[in-house]
């Protein structure tokens, strides 16, 4: 394997080279799954943005088609920027992206198949009433762009364009009857001070209970909640509120248990942006993308001829709470779990480290129920602590609690020289136990000039069956880790030096002084799926 491709990962969505960013339009058309993405078809920086195109029958194996959107006319001579897919009655899928015009503003355009009877929908055309929607009057038109999937209610289309005035977010609302003439609201859909720009605005409704997922204009006489998502161009995270549709004033509004901003919930807490949902018909649930940027240096970038993947797509729902949502990995993406290794109550005690034998730990599907036979000796909460990554880079993997730190030694090398250690900690405040998830790139690399953060958040969970759950997928340079069954997510991007293929080992540890146990633990080794 050549050194450029030591880093690359097997199961992760990616093009054969170069810089890919933003998920574009996921969508379902009769039987195929469409998955359109921003690319440089000329290198591995951000730079001549098109609309590269994949399909696939189970989002896990991929072929990769010409791209479906670039730029050809006025209206994105200068670029083809994020969007979102709508199927229009009929089953007829329509794009709305965003064009940088002749004269770099940023305007929305359509796109609509050439040949629906083609089945992968090869060649899309971007009729001459582009673009449909244009800035207009005190609309920053530097600041209006990635337009969302729209949705049908009470004879008009609904759709939102990210924005910002001044230091508010906005997401502008937009009307239409037929989809090519669009009219303003007066009011935005929804705003924030001091949040900056709004990109990739998503919305959709959710079940109040069960992981069944909802068309988008599918509302009318469900128990439903909304979600709405903004990718927050100032710190490069994603945040969402859960709230209510008021669909007579057309405007939504978080609950007073959502935090709007940049204190709010987050998808993933690491290493995740510009993601997009949609709806999958043919299994009824919600699929949520999201783009995992690269951590290493732009020469690095340039040497490795590649920059950019996609997290494992997740099927979301509403938290049976109704103050969040839950993630968990694809089904599909269990069809690439080869050789299995099992742990059954192990105990770790202060200072174990176990070793996971058997499996190619540099590309692995971990599972892993941790039981915590006593809560007694967790260490005190401070109420100061509110930001994660700050208590998980203050407290890493080597920092002896009570209860924890243990969890997960992944991608390690024999003597530890590397290893990104996935663990909790859990704390005591006087009401309940706060607990922590970290997923901790300190120690990832012997490599200089990397992003190397201590990604961590909280997991809003009870602890009354003491017991907490960890999966992580593992693929040479990237971590993603599910906490307490899609709870807490949080990826990583790490660089591992020694670590690498067969190098590369899994430890279960703890360093907390309270014994531990491993209940069940499954890994599986990787299988390599087609990927472009
Ligand atoms: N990336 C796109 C924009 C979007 C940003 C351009 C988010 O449309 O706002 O590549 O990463």
């Amino acid at each position: 394997v050549s050194v450029k491709q030591l880093l690359r990962t097997s199961y992760h969505f990616q093009p054969s080279k170069n810089w890919i960013n933003d998920p574009n339009a996921p969508m379902y058309y009769n039987g195929i799954y469409h998955f359109f993405y921003q690319y440089n078809p000329k290198g591995a920086v951000w730079s001549n943005m098109v609309w590269a195109h994949s399909v696939s029958k189970d989002m896990i194996n991929w072929e990769a088609l010409e791209p479906a959107i670039y730029p050809s006319e006025h209206f994105d001579i200068n670029g083809a920027w994020s969007g979102s897919a709508t199927i229009l009655p009929n089953n007829k899928p329509i794009i709305l992206y965003t064009g940088l015009d002749h004269k770099d503003r940023q305007v929305q355009n359509y796109a609509v198949p050439a040949n629906l009877s083609d089945p992968y929908l090869r060649k899309w055309i971007k009729p001459s009433n582009n673009p449909v929607v244009n800035p207009g009057k005190g609309v920053n038109a530097s600041a209006f762009r990635d337009p969302t999937t729209a949705w049908w209610l009470n004879g008009h289309w609904r759709m939102l364009v990210g924005s910002k005035r001044n230091h508010r977010g906005i997401a502008y609302l937009y009307r239409s009857r037929d989809f090519m003439y669009w009219i303003k609201a007066k009011h935005p859909f929804h705003s924030v001070p001091y949040t900056g720009m709004w990109e990739c605005p998503d919305f959709y409704p959710v079940l109040l209970s069960g992981k069944e997922g909802l068309e988008t204009s599918n509302i009318q006489g469900k128990p439903v909640k909304h979600v709405l998502k903004v990718s927050l161009d100032i710190t490069r995270y994603d945040y969402y509120t859960v709230g209510t549709y008021l669909t007579a004033k057309d405007r939504y509004v978080p609950d007073n248990t959502s935090v709007d901003g940049w204190a709010g919930l987050r998808y993933d807490y690491g290493n995740f942006y510009a993601s997009k949902t949609f709806f999958d018909p043919a299994k009824k649930r919600r699929i949520l993308w999201g783009w995992v940027n690269e951590s290493d240096t732009t020469e690095d970038d340039v040497k490795k001829g590649w920059a950019g993947i996609q997290a494992i797509p997740r099927t979301v729902w509403l938290d049976p709470n109704q103050r969040q949502l839950m993630q968990w990995p694809i089904e599909e993406l269990e069809t690439l779990r080869g050789k299995n290794v099992k742990m059954r109550h192990q105990q770790l005690k202060t200072g174990d480290h176990i070793e996971v034998k058997g499996i190619t730990a540099a590309q692995a599907d971990v599972d892993v129920t941790f039981y915590i036979p006593s809560l007694d000796k967790a260490e005190p909460f401070n109420p100061s602590w509110t930001n994660a990554q700050e208590l998980c880079a203050k407290k890493g993997a080597e920092v002896q609690g009570g209860v924890g730190p243990f969890g997960l030694l992944t991608l390690a090398s024999k003597n530890l020289e590397e290893y990104t250690p996935v663990f909790f900690r859990v704390f005591k405040s006087s009401k309940k136990h706060v607990i922590l998830l970290c997923s901790d790139a300190t120690s990832s690399s012997l490599m200089d000039g990397l992003y190397k953060p201590s990604f961590a958040g909280y997991v809003n969970v009870d602890l009354a069956d003491k017991r907490l759950t960890l999966r992580s997928l593992i693929d040479h340079s990237v971590v993603e880790s599910f906490g307490a069954g899609g709870k807490t997510c949080i990826t990583s991007r790490v660089y591992p030096t020694l670590a690498v293929f067969e190098n590369a080992n899994l430890y279960a540890f703890n360093h907390g002084t309270e014994t531990i146990t491993v209940e069940n633990l499954n890994a599986w080794s990787m299988k390599k799926p087609r990927m472009n």
